[in-house]
């Protein structure tokens, strides 16, 4: 559990990623629980567990082990259920999560998915998406059709998106990742309008304009999600939340089959992304971060045998109190060996 900046902790959001079944001591943190996401040894239903909303995946195999993130706020919560998914919500933010089953195709049952949760989250005030976690069972592996399960995801999201357009003009942070069972995971954090500026990245097309060669229809998201600390003034300060972020430059993959050149391409990328000068160019005053103040760091590694070696890179670029999470878990393209995400504060 990362201690760095506490002070950081008493505004806003935040997170920690805990060992399942933790002792009681180690989880205790100031706040109360928004949401919790196990990465588990099976899915389960999104379910609230202790009050709290609970979304279940299946993204731990003998070689990671099994650990829970939990979402606190400073302020008290109210939580629910809203037909197949939980929520938790403070006044300022909302944390919803909801299970998708395996489907034949994934398109129209991505799409209802998607809508409930835009219309949900809007029809509460909570207007500005700040991220969202896409976990796709077979990420790569074909549909009933033939179609490669995240391209029939990405059509479905795609289109709820184009749906609510007039509302949520502007895409989130987010990642698309995939999980060792069939069916879809997806969970978002958004909170109350004025607070979320979304972010491209210099050195990437942004996936919303990605070429048809990647899918029929671009996947839906922005590079990264600042969150402004709650009464800042000016861009004052705040969260950068960093989407999942792979070896891609421009829209191409480059180092296709050398996992640690991917993993040093993807630490640039994140550089890039979360330096002064893109926060600048997206209107964000400050001085921005360096990758070292990157945290709370999800490390997604297709083949095991590379945890290793990106396990080497990821700790010699991060400092040593970083809390960093691995898992061994396929990416949206089959050529990409590893995606990184993260919180700067
Ligand atoms: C990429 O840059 C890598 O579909 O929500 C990263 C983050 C990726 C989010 C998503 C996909 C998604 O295209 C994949």
């Amino acid at each position: 559990m990362s201690n760095r900046q506490p002070e950081a902790r008493l505004q806003g959001l935040w997170s920690d990623l805990v060992p399942v079944g933790a002792p009681e001591g180690l989880v205790a943190s100031r706040g109360t629980v928004l949401g919790r996401i196990r990465f588990t040894d099976a899915p389960a239903e999104a379910t609230l567990d202790d009050a709290t909303p609970l979304l279940t995946t299946h993204m731990a195999n003998e070689h990671v082990r099994p650990v829970e993130e939990i979402w606190r706020t400073a302020l008290p919560v109210r939580t629910g259920v809203a037909g197949d998914a939980v929520f938790a919500e403070d006044g300022e933010h909302v944390f919803y999560a909801v299970r998708l089953g395996p489907q034949p195709v994934y398109r129209s049952p991505v799409r209802e998915l998607y809508e409930n949760a835009l219309r949900f989250t809007w029809e509460r005030g909570y207007t500005d998406l700040v991220r969202m976690w896409n976990l796709i069972g077979g990420i790569t592996s074909p549909n009933a059709d033939g179609l490669e399960i995240y391209r029939d995801f990405c059509i479905g999201r795609a289109e709820a998106f184009a749906a609510f357009a007039d509302r949520f003009p502007q895409l989130p942070a987010a990642t698309g990742i995939g999980t060792l069972s069939p069916g879809v995971d997806v969970c978002f954090l958004a909170t109350k309008p004025g607070r979320a500026v979304h972010l491209e990245n210099p050195r990437q097309t942004p996936a919303y304009k990605y070429p048809s060669q990647y899918g029929p229809k671009s996947p839906s998201f922005a590079r990264a999600t600042f969150l402004k600390d709650v009464g800042a003034p000016g861009s004052g300060t705040g969260s950068l939340f960093v989407s999942g972020t792979a070896s891609i430059l421009g829209d191409d993959t480059v180092h296709v089959d050398n996992v640690a050149l991917q993993t040093e391409e993807t630490l640039r990328n994140i550089e890039a992304l979360v330096g002064g000068d893109n926060l600048r160019a997206h209107g964000l005053d400050g001085a921005g971060y360096d990758v070292k103040d990157l945290d709370q760091v999800k490390v997604y590694v297709r083949d095991a045998e590379h945890l290793p070696v990106v396990r080497n890179i990821c700790e010699s670029t991060l400092p040593a109190d970083t809390d960093i999470s691995y898992f061994n878990v396929a990416v949206c393209r089959p050529d990409l060996l590893v995606e990184i995400e993260g919180v700067c504060r």
